[in-house]
């Protein structure tokens, strides 16, 4: 059972703009004309409800997104790389491996976050004309697009579980009130792996419904299909307890205790888990039969009469797992909004600002800050540029050049210009 798997995530890089002019009639001095290069793809994880387990992933070590096209001469710009879209299944965490923080908690159908962003394009030459050089010969690199080492977790597998022994009619259950359509068969153990729909209520809610593979006795040791699939039953908010009334000839009293004690035994926590019984398979003969003695076994139960194969019943039991789904939600908001803070849109935390060796004595200060900054200073003001040049000190940004091996008289790409460092 995979349900922990670790895997490293690269956004692509983003493409170089262009150092190209213009060679026109009529333009003889041919202005910089190099356009910007593409942006690098993005890395998203989204939740897709065909899938149960991270067992997909478990061979691939690392995703990548596609690199961004250079930018071309006639200021055309560079392809985007391409995006890649990951499909996990509901319940999935992402954490950032390297200090346990929570980057995305995928709790809704086809959800999507966006992980790791693409490099930006650089920008091509037409961009740094200045006054002072009308033909720059310089054209931005690509960003270098986010890198993670992601640790992948799945939690909430669904709302609701169906649970019981082989046989009972869970995934027919399943297939009557949902579009899943796993398979159904008289010998037990047809089910190997959850199958989960998506459920509608005539009234509009929905909720997650996930057929359980069958349980029996000493599954909590191992036995049948083992614990693995206690772990399922872990993740489901509700569990829906499918007895067979019919011709079995099981016992359904039996039945009954059997699964609650392996589900105990398993996790004392399923003990407490909200259940609801239903009797299934009340369309056979002897089902009224079996029903009466288990009623009398247990007189303070709700039980559900239904007929998965007629769909007779069907609705309450979902109206009532419904009512229980919306309690236990409100339950767990409340626990996971004082346990941590969930992000539905991760949005890393960037720092202001990096410096990049462009080498040959040139240097790039990579900021978002530092660009929108620039775009408001006038450097044909001997002013402006001196003010500017002290809010860049302020923020450290002539330290971390230092640092980097900037040294007097290098060149600094700062967002569309070209300044001279002085240590
Ligand atoms: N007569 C009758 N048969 C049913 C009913 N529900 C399910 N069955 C039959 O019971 C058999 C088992 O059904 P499944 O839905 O595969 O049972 P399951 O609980 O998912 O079984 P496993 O996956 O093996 O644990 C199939 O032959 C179904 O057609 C019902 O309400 N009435
Ligand atoms: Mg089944």
């Amino acid at each position: 059972m995979i349900d922990l798997i670790k895997i490293h995530v690269k956004a692509g890089d983003g493409g170089k703009g262009a150092v190209a002019f213009r060679h026109e009639k009529y333009y003889p001095n041919g202005g910089p004309f190099g356009g910007d290069g593409g942006r690098g793809g993005h890395i998203y994880f989204t939740v897709d409800t065909n899938e149960s387990t991270l067992a997909k992933l478990r061979y691939t070590k690392s995703v990548k997104g596609g690199t961004g096209g250079n930018g071309m001469t006639k200021k055309m710009h560079g392809a985007d790389g391409n995006d890649v879209i990951v499909r996990v299944p509901l319940g999935t965490l992402i954490r950032n491996a390297a200090n346990g923080d929570l980057m995305a908690d995928l709790v809704k159908p086809h959800q999507i976050v966006l992980i790791a962003h693409g490099g930006k394009g650089g920008l091509g030459n037409m961009h740094f004309a200045t006054g002072r050089n009308d033909a720059p010969e310089y054209a931005q690199p690509g960003e270098i697009g986010e890198s993670f080492d992601l640790q992948i977790e799945l939690r909430l597998l669904a709302d609701a579980g169906l649970i019981g022994f082989p046989s009972v009619g869970k995934s027919t259950f399943l297939s009557v009130c949902s579009k899943a359509r796993p398979q159904i068969a008289a010998y037990p153990f047809t089910t190997l792996e959850p199958n989960i729909g998506v459920v509608r209520l005539p009234d509009d809610r929905s909720f997650v419904l996930a057929d359980m593979p069958g349980l029996i006795e000493g599954a909590a040791d191992g036995k049948g299909l083992g614990d693995e699939f206690l772990r399922h039953i872990r993740r489901c908010r509700v569990l829906i307890h499918v007895i067979d009334m019919g011709e079995s000839g099981r016992d359904p009293i039996q039945d009954y205790e059997t699964i609650n004690h392996e589900l105990k035994t398993y996790d004392l926590e399923l003990e407490k888990r909200p259940q609801i019984a239903v009797a299934n398979k009340m369309d056979e003969e002897d089902a009224e039969e079996n029903l009466k003695k288990f009623k009398a076994a247990y007189p303070d139960l709700k039980v559900y009469e239904v007929s998965a194969l007629t769909h007779k019943g069907i609705e309450d039991v979902l109206y009532a797992a419904m009512a229980e789904i919306e309690q236990a939600r409100i339950a767990s908001e409340a626990e996971t909004a004082s346990e941590e803070t969930v992000v539905y849109r991760y949005e890393p935390k960037r720092p202001d600002y990096t410096v990049q060796n462009l080498g040959n004595h040139r240097w790039k200060v990579v900021s978002d800050k530092v660009d929108r900054l620039a775009e408001q200073v006038d450097f044909d003001k001997e002013e402006d540029t001196y003010q500017f040049a002290m809010t860049l000190a302020k923020m450290g940004i002539d330290n971390a050049l230092y640092k980097a091996g900037a040294r007097d008289g290098d060149s600094v790409i700062v967002g569309t210009y070209l300044m001279d460092f002085h240590e």
